[in-house]
């Protein structure tokens, strides 16, 4: 269900993450340290510390491409040079390179790095006391020593530069450099097969302490996105609801490093969809438990989108919560109407109202209403036949049936996989003849998700149930919240 939906919202959480996280390079580059939150900084490296101290592996989430790492490596070996120029010592420059792909560990959340952590059973036990002058730049001490370790296992050469003995500053930092360029580039590889692509830039976040997002760093994801939304049938306001809403939540706001963009992304996406598609949501059960019984539900929308199916459905949904129904077949139109909401009928062992082909739909309905209230049923489910909102005669049907039995909701039905049909449907009923909600149908088969996602926002009314299968049992409540997850939640694992 809602794949290719899926897949670009997918995309453009890489995407923007990335544009993010190259952003915070910018950040890093041209903004003076002063302003990181030096204390937030010791915080997060302490928890590395003692979740390393288990387990935690230091540099092998780095998702980030060499050069990314390398900078970083370079910029700490700057710092060292002048440290040690003071308080010579052996392989700082390596020790700080290390601290500071270990600070960014800590939120890089991924078992595998964690693995690999342990499998260093010797992390050295902090041997340079000149760290102390190194760790004036921000970095816990323990890290150090626990990277370095790590570091000459991971690659030959910059085991060597790690080295204590290795005095020579500036060979040592050089090497230092090399070493964690070439070990970002090979977890990079490893993160990357592994689908988690940014967790080593969330590291480098995390060093600096902050990143803000420009406008001109998203531009072309939420371009990217916007294309994508449109092709899966997603209505031109809602899409751009979306992107303004994405927009207003990521733009230009400075973050501290303690969340990653990855989660800022994510959550920004979440209440994007979040906020177009729970229009109007009320609560369902409640409401039929509240009404005066019997609670009248009529069912309208275009010809075989499922209207009869989600009646059937729905009565097996109300009898499993306590409710008796009846039907009424108000599609006193289409031949064989009344033999198929019979079959159903019958099916699920509930009685059905309804008359000759050609009589009055209004009439059906009141006749179901009279029968309700002399046999205590809790719900009325009236049928309509399939009609345009253009279709004067049958939408005047619809009229007389509001005049008539003046029923409780008026439920707009249509198909899921008839994408921005539907969604144009859907304005044009409620403008026609008001609904209070709607249900979409075989979404089962709809991969495009367009019509689950615009139908609340452009008509202001929920969207209450989907149809998820021709069986009795395939009505699912349409819940916005785990709509949300299923949109995003099933992209992590691909
Ligand atoms: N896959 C799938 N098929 C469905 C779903 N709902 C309905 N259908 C199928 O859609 C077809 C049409 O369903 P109906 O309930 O007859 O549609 P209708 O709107 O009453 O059609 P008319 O009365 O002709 O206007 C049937 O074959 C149903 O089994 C669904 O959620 N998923
Ligand atoms: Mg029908």
């Amino acid at each position: 269900m809602f794949d290719n939906l899926k897949e670009k919202l997918g995309s453009f959480r890489k995407d923007a993450e990335e544009a993010a996280e190259e952003n915070v390079e910018e950040v890093e580059d041209e903004e003076d340290l002063e302003d990181v939150d030096e204390a937030a900084v010791e915080a997060e490296a302490e928890a590395a510390d003692a979740e390393e101290a288990g387990a935690a592996e230091p540099e092998a989430p780095d998702t980030t491409p060499g050069d990314d790492a390398a900078e970083v490596a370079e910029t700490e070996a700057d710092g060292d040079l002048e440290a040690e120029a003071a308080a010579p010592d052996s392989g700082e420059a390596a020790a700080n390179a290390d601290a500071s792909s270990a600070a960014v560990e800590p939120e890089p959340e991924s078992a595998d790095t964690e693995a690999e952590l342990e499998s260093e059973p010797e992390p050295e036990p902090e041997p340079e006391p000149e760290t102390e002058s190194g760790s004036g730049s921000g970095s816990g001490l323990d890290l150090e020593g626990m990277i370095r370790d790590d570091e000459p296992e991971e690659s030959a050469g910059p085991a060597d530069a790690a080295e204590p003995d290795a005095e020579a500053d500036a060979a040592a930092e050089t090497e230092a450099a090399e070493a964690v360029e070439d070990d970002d580039t090979d977890t990079d590889d490893e993160a990357e097969s592994n689908g988690s692509t940014g967790f080593g830039r969330k590291a480098k976040s995390l060093v600096k302490g902050k990143f803000v997002i420009e406008e001109e760093d998203l531009e072309d994801p939420l371009h990217e996105l916007e294309l994508a939304l449109l092709s899966s049938d997603v209505e031109m306001g809602v899409v751009d609801e979306i992107l303004d809403n994405l927009r207003d939540e990521l733009i230009g706001e400075t973050r501290a490093f303690t969340t990653s963009t990855g989660d800022v992304i994510e959550e920004a996406l979440r209440d994007a969809i979040y906020d177009v598609i729970s229009v109007g949501q009320f609560d369902f059960n409640e409401r039929i438990a509240i009404e005066d019984k019997p609670v009248v539900i009529v069912f309208t929308g275009v010809n075989g989108v499922g209207k009869t199916t989600s009646i059937a459905k729905m009565s097996r949904y109300l009898e499993e919560r306590g409710y008796s129904t009846v039907m009424a077949n108000g599609d006193t139109y289409r031949a064989g109407a009344n033999e198929q909401i019979q079959e159903h009928a019958d099916a699920l062992d509930t009685k059905c109202i309804s008359h000759e082909q050609g009589g009055d739909p209004a009439a059906v309905l009141y006749d179901a209403v009279e029968y309700a209230e002399a046999n205590d049923i809790d719900v009325v489910l009236g049928d309509t036949a399939g009609r345009l909102h253009t279709d004067e005669g049958l939408m005047d049907q619809l009229a007389k049936i509001d005049r008539v039995v003046d029923p409780d909701m008026t439920l707009f039905v249509d198909e899921a996989v008839a994408g921005q049909d539907a969604v144009n449907r859907a304005r044009e009923f409620n403008e026609a003849a008001e609904i209070d909600g709607a249900v979409l149908t075989k979404a089962d088969a709809d991969s495009n998700g367009g019509a689950a996602i615009s139908v609340a926002h452009v008509t202001g009314k929920p969207i209450l149930f989907l149809g998820v299968g021709q069986g009795y049992d395939h009505l699912e409540r349409f819940d916005p919240d785990e709509m949300v997850d299923r949109l995003l939640e099933d992209e992590d694992e691909e």
